[in-house]
């Protein structure tokens, strides 16, 4: 199947191909050009959906790849088709995330904390062929979701009960086949949005587009053959994934390791014990490391830098990373939707304590603008918004179009301002986004699960300042009057059951018999969150 769609204006892709940014490399070829280049070095460390524990060279990472793609083709999978992936950092989420992009056709990444009202979203919105998910994790039995979907697409559970489901185990004894020659500007995979509207969007990247921002990552971030990379937040995040990420090590030539859980103990062991080298951690996990460092014995010498983003990461805070923590800060600021932002290595101290990095790429142009829409004077604060080599110029299948100017450009919805440098400083944001510790929730989203509610007639969802989370979830409920006995434990009860995920529940839940309204008859957000962060304040 062809992808006839163009994801960028013929101008700007002539121009980002001439600059040498886009290139003909692809993801059906990106793990056999690597074992090429890098066979026996060792690519992956980790356990299997069994637990059993793997080290898989670039060759034999590769060979597995190969044959889960014959699976998967066996099965009726063949490019352009979308399968959607729920996996967990084990060493399968390699091979067949690689097996996928190898047949030509597209995953889309899911993270393990979606439930089952977004994965069948995003069956529905991608026209899904295939869906594979892991059996049980951290506590959750995921074959129970699985059979409350409605769906068409063939599904491969982990550890299937034997004949209820197919398991991925069938996948891993194919004919191997070789990668398939695809248009390097044509569809690679789906992206998750974290979402500021009532449905969760999903986020076209091309090869091109994306190998370039993976390339530049790993040179930008100095990996090489030596990095080890400990794989602790969700992969399918694009952080984990290419900021320089797992894509940013396999590229360079170095090995994954995959983290069983975020804890301190356990990341810190495996440091010491895997010889790490680079972390990602979002913000809430980096000060969980910092404290719980006085109390863990490990030998943490090989470890040269920890990247933390997704959140603001308080300045405070980032200070005190090299001096407990024995290794570099890294600020990143980035989006699914394209632009990255890093420190650079050789960014003074409080540069990197201060700001959240400048972009990857010469040609990503940066506006930053008025609420009228006028450029700001250099140096004050206003809305981000960007366009460049490897940032979306509009959402899968159209949808969102307002967030996109005519010109192309994205708005981020993130206030922020620019040093002379080009460093950019991250002071708040215009979306209707709560940033719970780098879980995106949307407002709008959760406030229609809210009323969805029969004792529920109408629902506004903030965001309140939370020391160990940066934000926390609030929502404000106007209940009908009589016949409903309505609690927070009850209303997170029906959310539950409805399939929203855990992180997306609020954190608190008031009954309110109005809420305070703007000069126009609006809801004012404003008002509910300065009422809750006095009462956050007094408690
Ligand atoms: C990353 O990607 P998303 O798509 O989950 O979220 C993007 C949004 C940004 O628009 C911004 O609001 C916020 O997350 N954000 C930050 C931040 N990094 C992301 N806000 C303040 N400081 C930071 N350092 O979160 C993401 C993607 C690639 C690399 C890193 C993070």
């Amino acid at each position: 199947m062809t992808d006839e769609i163009r994801y960028f204006p013929e101008e700007f892709a002539r121009r980002y191909r001439e600059a040498g940014y886009w290139t003909d490399e692809t993801f059906a070829r990106f793990l056999t050009d690597a074992a090429r280049r890098f066979g026996d070095n060792e690519a992956v460390v980790g356990a299997d959906y069994l637990g059993a524990q793997h080290r898989l060279s670039y060759l034999e990472l590769d060979e597995r790849a190969a044959i889960t793609a014959g699976g998967l083709r066996a099965a009726g999978i063949v490019a352009g088709d979308v399968v959607v992936v729920q996996l967990p950092n084990i060493v399968d989420y390699l091979v067949i995330v690689n097996a996928i992009f190898r047949l030509g056709a597209v995953p889309l990444f899911t993270l393990p904390a979606h439930r089952r009202a977004d994965i069948q979203h995003f069956l529905n919105e991608s026209g899904a062929k295939g869906y594979i998910v892991i059996g049980r994790h951290a506590g959750f039995d995921y074959r129970g979701m699985v059979d409350e979907l409605d769906t068409e697409a063939v599904i491969w559970i982990a550890d299937a009960e034997p004949g209820a489901h197919r398991s991925i185990a069938e996948l891993y004894t194919a004919e191997p086949v070789a990668p398939v020659e695809v248009d390097p500007e044509s569809l690679a995979f789906l992206q998750l949005s974290g979402g500021t509207t009532g449905i969760p969007k999903l986020i076209p990247r091309t090869h091109a587009d994306y190998l370039y921002s993976v390339r530049e990552s790993a040179e930008i971030c100095e990996l090489d053959a030596a990095t080890r990379m400990l794989v602790v937040l969700p992969i399918s995040h694009n952080f984990t994934m290419s900021s320089p990420g797992v894509l940013g090590v396999l590229w360079a030539g170095g090995t994954c390791v995959m983290c069983p859980d975020p804890t301190p103990s356990t990341g810190m062991r495996l440091i010491e014990v895997e010889q790490i080298t680079i972390t990602s951690l979002v913000p809430p996990l980096a000060m969980g490391w910092l404290a719980a460092r006085p109390r863990i014995s490990a030998d943490l010498s090989t470890w040269q830098v920890l990247q933390v983003g997704g959140a603001k990461f308080v300045a405070e805070a980032a200070r005190r990373i090299a001096p407990e923590l024995g290794c570099r800060l890294q600020q990143v600021f980035g989006m699914a939707e394209g632009l990255v932002n890093y420190t650079r290595p050789e960014d003074d101290e409080e540069t990197v304590a201060t700001t959240q990095g400048r972009p990857i790429s010469p040609d990503d142009e940066i506006r930053i603008l008025t609420p009228e829409g006028e450029p700001v004077t250099p140096g004050e604060r206003g809305v981000l918004y960007t366009r460049g080599p490897y940032t979306i110029r509009g959402y899968h299948n159209g949808v969102a179009a307002e967030s996109f100017t005519d010109d192309g450009f994205y708005c981020t919805g993130d206030v922020v301002r620019q040093l002379p440098g080009g460093h950019l400083i991250v002071e708040g944001r215009v979306k209707d986004q709560i940033n719970r510790g780098g879980e995106k929730i949307s407002a709008e989203e959760l406030e229609n699960d809210l009323v969805a509610h029969p004792g529920v007639i109408d629902a506004v969802v903030v965001g309140a300042p939370d020391e160990y989370l940066g934000e926390q979830t609030c929502a404000y409920l106007l209940t009908a009057e009589a016949g409903h006995d309505l609690s927070g434990d009850r209303i997170r009860e029906f959310l539950r059951e409805r399939g929203v995920a855990e992180f997306k529940l609020p954190d608190r839940i008031d009954f309110a018999e109005s809420f305070p309204a703007t000069g126009v008859g609006k809801v004012s957000r404003k008002a509910l969150r300065l009422q809750l962060a006095s009462w956050i304040q007094n408690n």
